[in-house]
């Protein structure tokens, strides 16, 4: 390998210009005479990705190192957001290729717009997954994360008439320069059939899997690089095929048109992310999703571990699989198969090595979100998988009945399997009792985990649970997306912040009552506000103010985010400015962004209200001197680097226990945006953090939205005792944003009036007064510029490679590089 670590291209403007005319020409293939701004995309692409290949080849040395431990991030989702960007601020090197595209007549920034995100997420569980391999990378911990190569990642979204209009989304369309296919990187994963008891030499009862048919998962790899470290980790997405098999078949038996039938079934395997959804719709899919790429994974860590001469014995020490959520958690049953039916290892010896190996992370306490799957279901799809959980089930119970004599209800409650009415698998009781380690998201979290959805197995093991809290990648979410704020920072307390967020951010704090810095951080503002406000002119032809207060609300639409809280506030504004009581409103621009669930009604509803409310305004001059409301079409990572960096006021509004944790917070918080926000998920330590002053905290905590609930809410008094609110309501009723249609926004005032259950109505009140709050210390420029300051400068714990390496200290229990 010594030879290899030569053979590196050099980062000069020189060669940069070079390597990118030599890919024009070598890979690309066209004259630049007919060059189209896709094709240079490429070209630059070409030559970034291959000034990662030698560090790429030596970083997969140390994964043959047997000393090292691997990290195995299993996720369903990976948002990565476009690479170039990113891989070009990782390896140092946008100095020299801003200066390689001038010399050769090309605009870096149109470049960047030509790729097209890969989408591979649903929100903030796959966008995390991202940050953290970024994370893990710049620690130079070794790690793979492994996924499904979607073809079709979250669908695009577009607006029409205000409604939600879904499109697929073909990103590998015009190709993808950042993956690279290892075809001779395949696995067989069987599916369906039925299982076979037999003895084996020794006598011993032995089963056997006879499946119904076989695919084929192929490896697409993508380098993922580390900040300035020469150190690349891997994105392994796995492909579906169909096997060979299938040829031989139709050979046989001169069906070819049936042989490409079913290869077309094979390769639906990894056609579509599926958005998170409470339909019905696609769950046999959805589970054979899951386990065709935890079975990849898992052949590939064994491979893996025969590569550097190990054994199954050592495997706990050689690799720490981390569950995102529980979509990946039929790995603890997977590994149990391969140990028990396939290795022969005995029962007891198993199932040590399996729950050494995994870990799992929780992301949400919604019941409607916690994966089950009907037995039925899973019984015609993996039914030596259902016999193995059953094992693991009657052992787990029998060690509780034990330990709780007579406590049959705790049984109940405990078991893997759901028996109440039809029977169900339930994933996050496979995922806890296979773990050696359970986390939640935030501080709250984990502690709503341990006193509710997880108590039982909280008061049997107490130890096995953990916090982490969730962060972000200063790399792409600062430096990348608010380059003038980054230079700003690094002007006063040089560069090491990109790496040492919470040591050094913090001297930012001395500056905070600069006067010169203060009008250099609004000046930065106001240039991103007004790029803002460009991108939305020239793409959507939106009008909207620099100078007034940019208040934003960019996440999945969803009834406990409350979006729809967002939009009374503003039909509140609205009816203070026609009754002409104007006074204490504070000029403001309303951004929304955000996707539906395709199936999710009120959601859609939602979006339709808020694009209501924003033309009945745009054409009412009265209204519109003071307030705009705009709708940010198909928000995705690569519209979210225009957004967080221009947000004066960022809105956190999610009812009290229902949001783990929020990534999107922190996010708009480290670049200057103050929160508006509810005591709920990581909302509660950005507080601390920043302090109570510099927050706009408002609202029911968990254990008073609890308490009203086992009290009896009745949202239809609470709209009748508030005369304000009851005009909000009754306006949108009336037809008012609806050209006189008082039938379409009936579901949603219903479910308002009728059981309200994100208790929107019950936080209404102490919302407008927080947002009167907010206008009056906004007029106050320099209190204002301080609080913002102040908020970037206490943001360092938020960066996640510290929540990197509370996973590496106290749950995986390696030592970065
Ligand atoms: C899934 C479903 C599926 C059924 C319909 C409703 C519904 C609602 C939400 C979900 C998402 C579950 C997992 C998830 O994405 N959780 C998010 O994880 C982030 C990273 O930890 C965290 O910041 C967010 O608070 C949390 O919602």
């Amino acid at each position: 390998s010594t030879d290899v670590m030569h053979i590196g291209p050099g980062n000069s403007v020189a060669e940069l210009k070079e390597s990118i005319l030599g890919h024009f020409c070598f890979d690309v293939g066209k004259s630049p005479e007919y060059a189209t701004l896709h094709d240079w995309y490429m070209a630059v692409a070409y030559s970034v990705r291959e000034r990662m290949m030698e560090h790429w080849v030596s970083s997969l040395e140390r994964i043959r190192d047997k000393h090292q431990k691997i990290v195995g991030y299993l996720s369903a989702e990976f948002l990565m957001g476009p690479h170039l960007g990113n891989a070009i601020i990782n390896l140092g090197i946008e100095q020299q290729i801003k200066e390689a595209a001038e010399q050769l007549n090309i605009n870096l920034d149109e470049i960047l717009q030509q790729e097209e995100e890969p989408g591979l997420g649903n929100g903030g569980l796959g966008r995390l997954a991202a940050c953290y391999l970024d994370s893990l990378t710049t620690l130079k911990v070794p790690a793979i994360g492994y996924g499904i190569r979607y073809e079709f990642g979250i669908f695009d979204q577009m607006i029409r008439d205000g409604w939600q209009v879904e499109i697929t989304d073909k990103w590998l369309r015009n190709g993808n320069p950042w993956e690279i296919v290892k075809p001779e990187l395949n696995y067989g994963v069987k599916l369906g059939g039925k299982t076979q008891g037999y003895t084996d030499e020794k006598g011993g009862y032995r089963v056997k899997w006879i499946p119904e048919y076989e695919i084929r998962g192929v490896a697409y790899d993508t380098p993922v690089p580390g900040y300035k470290n020469e150190t690349i980790n891997l994105l392994r997405l796995w492909k579906s095929e169909a096997t060979e098999s299938f040829d031989f078949q139709a050979f046989d038996k001169g069906d070819y048109y049936g042989a490409v039938h079913e290869k077309v079934f094979s390769e639906t395997i990894s056609k579509v992310l599926y958005p998170n959804d409470v339909s019905e719709a696609g769950k046999k899919l959805r589970l054979s999703q899951q386990y065709f790429f935890v079975s990849c994974s898992l052949q590939d860590a064994l491979r893996i571990l025969e590569l550097r001469g190990l054994s199954l014995d050592d495997l706990p020490d050689a690799v720490t699989f981390q569950l995102n959520d529980t979509h990946p958690s039929i790995a603890i049953a997977e590994l149990m198969r391969l140990l028990v039916d396939e290795y022969m290892v005995d029962w007891d010896k198993a199932w040590e090595c399996t729950r050494k190996t995994f870990a799992y992370t929780n992301h949400t306490l919604l019941p409607e979100a916690l994966e089950k799957w009907s037995l039925p279901l899973f019984a015609h799809i993996l039914p030596r998988h259902l016999e193995i959980i059953y094992e693991i089930n009657s052992r787990f119970l029998s060690d509780i009945r034990n330990k709780y004599p007579g406590d049959d209800d705790r049984i109940r409650r405990m078991s893997i399997i759901d028996e109440q009415g039809s029977k169900y698998v339930r994933m996050a009781h496979l995922a806890t009792i296979g773990s050696h380690a359970v986390n939640g998201v935030s501080a709250l979290h984990t502690e709503l985990l341990k006193q509710d959805v997880l108590h039982d197995f909280y008061e049997l093991q107490p130890d096995a649970f953990f916090n982490v809290t969730n962060g972000v990648t200063p790399r792409r979410w600062i430096k990348l997306y608010n380059p003038r704020l980054a230079s700003l920072i690094s002007d006063r307390i040089g560069e090491r912040w990109i790496t040492h967020l919470e040591t050094d951010l913090i001297n930012l704090q001395s500056f905070a009552d600069d006067l010169s810095f203060q009008q250099a951080w609004r000046d930065v503002k106001k240039q991103n506000k007004t790029d803002l406000a460009h991108l939305l002119k020239q793409r959507f032809g939106m009008n909207i103010n620099p100078d007034s207060l940019f208040d934003i609300q960019v996440k999945r639409i969803h009834e406990y985010k409350r979006q729809h809280l967002n939009a009374l506030h503003i039909i509140h504004l609205y009816n203070r400015i026609k009754q002409k009581r104007t006074d204490g409103i504070t000029p403001r621009t309303f951004i929304f962004g955000g996707k539906a669930a395709p199936a999710y009604y009120l959601a859609k509803l939602i979006i339709k209200l808020i694009n209501a409310i924003g033309e009945t305004i745009d054409n009412d001059p009265e209204v519109n001197q003071f307030i705009r409301v705009v709708f940010f079409p198909d928000f995705n990572v690569k519209n979210g680097a225009h957004v967080y960096k221009a947000a004066d006021l960022s809105e956190q509004i999610s009812t009290a226990g229902k949001e783990a944790s929020g990534t999107g917070n922190m996010k708009f918080s480290m670049n200057g945006a103050l929160t508006i926000g509810t005591y709920d998920g990581a909302n509660i330590e950005i507080m601390e953090c920043v302090g109570e002053d510099n927050f706009f905290l408002f609202g029911l905590d968990a254990a008073e939205v609890k308490a009203i609930k086992q009290n009896g809410y009745h949202p239809y008094d609470v709209y009748n005792n508030n005369n304000d609110l009851k005009e909000v309501i009754d306006l949108i009723q009336s037809g008012a944003f609806s050209k006189g249609d008082t039938n379409i926004f009936k579901p949603l005032i219903n479910s308002l009036l009728g059981d309200d259950p994100y208790l929107v109505l019950q936080d209404y009140q102490a919302y407008v007064d927080c947002q009167q709050r907010v206008s009056a210390a906004y007029n106050n420029e320099q209190a204002w510029t301080k609080m913002s300051i102040l908020n970037v400068a206490r943001m360092g714990k938020f960066s996640s490679d510290r929540s990197i390496r509370d996973y590496c200290e106290n749950i995986w229990h390696v030592t970065p590089g």
